[in-house]
């Protein structure tokens, strides 16, 4: 892909169930990069503010009953309506930490029982993240987390399919970092590996795509 050459940020995408903590290390990954002198910008997704992301917020809060298909392909197009945004910032030198990405789409979907390639056929041609960190955390622990809201995917039995669903959609250069840790403990280990990639991709490694 174009662009191979230039000193660039790192796609840093945090994964893990709902709890898992990736919101608070998100921020805290934000902080840290930011004190050592980093380019740096916190994404997340679903992104509620746009037309489409406030779809997806009055289908999650159970205001709207939409297909299945339907709302994969509004949280798909909530990252495709960002993509060039996301593709400018990295090549203009801004590191992104984005809390769920594709992983998030494809897990939570095929976890209501759609078919694994069809939920990933939209994602293609996204960017590819430099780093997936999974925070892993089993299902049950993390429900203890200070309870579960009212949103729609919030219920344990279902937290359990996703989980299974995330496992069968890692690859090898994910980076597990165990969400049961003290939350500083965490900070730390995610910093390190972060910092790796950041390095590297300012070293110019080159922008690619997902699921080519
Ligand atoms: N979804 C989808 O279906 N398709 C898609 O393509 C995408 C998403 C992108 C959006 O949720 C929902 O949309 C989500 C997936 C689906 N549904 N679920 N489930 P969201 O992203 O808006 O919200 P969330 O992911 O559920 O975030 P969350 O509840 O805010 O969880 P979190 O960010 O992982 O955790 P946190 O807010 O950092 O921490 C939660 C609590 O745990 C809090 O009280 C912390 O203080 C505490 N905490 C955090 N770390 C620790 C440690 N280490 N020890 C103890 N306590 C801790």
């Amino acid at each position: 892909m174009e662009g191979g050459n230039e000193s660039r940020g790192a796609l840093i995408v945090l994964e893990g169930l709902d709890r898992s903590g990736k919101t608070s290390q998100s921020s805290r990954l934000l902080s840290s990069l930011e004190g050592l002198g980093y380019s740096a910008e916190l994404w997340r997704f679903p992104d509620r503010t746009t037309s489409v992301g406030q779809m997806i917020s009055a289908y999650l809060s159970n205001e709207s009953q939409l297909d299945d298909r339907t709302i994969h392909l509004l949280f798909s197009a909530n990252r495709w309506e960002k993509r060039s945004l996301m593709e400018s910032k990295l090549k203009s030198g801004t590191t992104l930490i984005v809390d769920r990405y594709s992983y998030s789409g494809v897990a939570f979907s095929s976890a209501k029982g759609l078919d694994v390639e069809w939920c990933k056929a939209p994602e293609i041609g996204l960017l590819a993240p430099d780093l997936v960190l999974y925070l892993d955390i089993p299902p049950e622990k993390a429900a203890e987390r200070g309870g579960y809201g009212g949103e729609r995917y919030e219920r344990l039995e279902f937290q359990r399919k996703v989980a299974q669903c995330y496992h069968a959609l890692r690859d090898p250069s994910w980076k597990d970092v165990n969400a049961c840790q003290p939350i500083e403990d965490i900070e730390r280990q995610l910093r390190e590996i972060a910092l790796d990639h950041v390095t590297a991709c300012k070293i110019g490694r080159p922008l690619s795509n997902l699921w080519l």
